[in-house]
């Protein structure tokens, strides 16, 4: 039985149903892989933080200047998550309140721009996301996204293109950042772009923090006006968001109406008062454990077998001769390609879940199907890489992938035994936060 759920004992006598519940699904997370490019394993740190007297707390404001009273400790805890933040990844200013990802990318737009402005983002279904300006997101709905993405017969950003977009749109910001881009990011050449036509740079860097901390993949922060991001993912921290900027706006009288203030004090007043009202304290606590976790050597080893793991697992799977968007990967995620199959990714994704590989459909660049089935699978491999397999169970991940996507019409009949030879492998494992 997983040691956290045994933790669990008032839950238990409390709440048998919830705690039954959380138990099926801690022991289906010990036994399964979880692929899901976006999801790792918490620490059991990160968790009791989360789970502490902490979550009582009402401290509305920022430390050293709260609407409520009894705050002496939250603000050593709030402090103490910020200057942690700063020295990770080296930036000028951080906010750690907002609720999560698509809440701090919220106050990216409250913070620098105003409803009506033109922005550049990448669309859901070309590896974007839902806050980049996608039509049914508020950030589709107030503000106008001019899109862009991986050439569809490249699968990778075009920068030359990407340039002449900009230059004719000239949107007042520029979103770089993807939930589904398995190719490095090159920040630099954003900037560029960016600089030309004077528009603000924002990183999401909610999939790709771990990889970034680590050096194995571009750092936006000498680039970037404000940064955006989760911590949980592969930083393994708790369910929330953060964001990095700048202390001054390099645009300080063009776009805003509070043009008085620099952008720290703009990005932190979009977030309170302009959209949320009190801090999660018990959250904020564990985001200062995940960030001094994030420091260590071994946190840098994760991260860069986290890229190890995938291009292992890339390498794998084209050997077995399947197509890969864009070729390969170099970072943590991949996209199997099936448009040329006669099965969608849903089919594949649904086979792959019965057979223990818990992954989601995505769409790949050029896809002729809808995005209610897509013809692509998304695989991450941070969770696996923070049980500790590396290259050689990366092999066996994609041999137990290929016997799946061989045998999706019969997938009944051989889902149970690769179901069973997983479960067997993640026994071999510490699966953090569970066992
Ligand atoms: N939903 C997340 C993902 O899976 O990529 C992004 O927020």
């Amino acid at each position: 039985m997983p040691q956290s759920v045994e933790r669990y004992r008032h839950l238990k006598q409390n709440d048998p149903e919830i705690y039954d519940l959380i138990q099926k699904q801690a022991v289906y997370e010990a036994s399964t892989l979880k692929m899901i490019a976006s999801e790792s394993f918490a620490s059991f740190s990160v968790m009791e933080a989360c789970g502490s007297p902490l979550t009582n707390k009402y401290c509305e404001g920022y430390p050293g200047a709260r609407y409520y009273e009894g705050y002496e400790y939250v603000d050593v805890i709030e402090n103490l998550a910020i200057e942690r933040g700063k020295k990770l990844f080296g930036a000028e200013h951080v906010n750690v309140q907002p609720y999560s990802g698509s809440p701090a990318n919220q106050a990216v737009y409250r913070a620098i721009l105003k409803p009506g402005d033109k922005i550049m983002g990448m669309p859901v279904p070309d590896g974007g996301h839902l806050t980049h300006g996608w039509k049914v997101n508020f950030s589709g709905r107030d503000y106008v996204q001019v899109p862009y993405g991986p050439s569809p017969a490249t699968g990778r950003f075009d920068m030359t293109q990407i340039r002449e977009t900009a230059k004719s749109e000239r949107p007042k910001m520029i979103w770089v950042g993807a939930t589904a881009y398995p190719h490095t990011i090159e920040y630099a050449q954003f900037a560029e772009i960016a600089n030309e036509i004077d528009a603000y740079l924002v990183a999401d860097i909610a999939h790709i923090n771990a990889i970034i901390i680590a050096g194995v993949h571009p750092d936006p922060v000498p680039f970037c006006d404000i940064i955006s991001s989760t911590s949980h993912k592969m930083l393994r921290g708790p369910r929330a968001g953060f964001l990095l900027s700048k202390i001054e706006d390099r645009y300080q009288t063009q776009y805003h109406p509070d043009s008085k203030l620099n952008l720290a004090k703009r990005v932190d007043r979009a977030v309170f008062p302009g959209l949320q009202g009190g801090p999660h304290m018990h959250i904020i606590a564990a985001m200062a454990v995940a960030f001094r976790d994030a420091m260590t050597p071994e946190f840098k080893e994760y991260g860069k077998q986290i890229v190890k793991n995938a291009k292992a697992l890339a390498a794998g799977l084209l050997a077995r001769g399947y197509d890969l968007a864009g070729g390969g990967t170099d970072t943590h995620l991949l996209i199997l390609d099936f448009r040329k199959k006669e099965f969608t990714g849903k089919d594949a994704a649904q086979a792959l879940a019965k057979s223990g590989i818990i992954s989601n459909f995505n769409m790949v660049p050029g896809d002729h199907r809808s995005p209610f089935v897509t013809s692509g699978v998304r695989l991450g491999t941070p969770s696996l890489t923070a049980m500790g397999m590396k290259e050689a169970e990366m092999e066996m991940v994609a041999g137990w992938i290929d016997r799946v996507c061989q045998n999706i019409a019969n997938i009944d009949a051989v889902a149970p035994t690769i179901r069973a030879e997983i479960a067997d492998l993640c026994k071999k494992f510490v699966i953090p936060g569970i066992s």
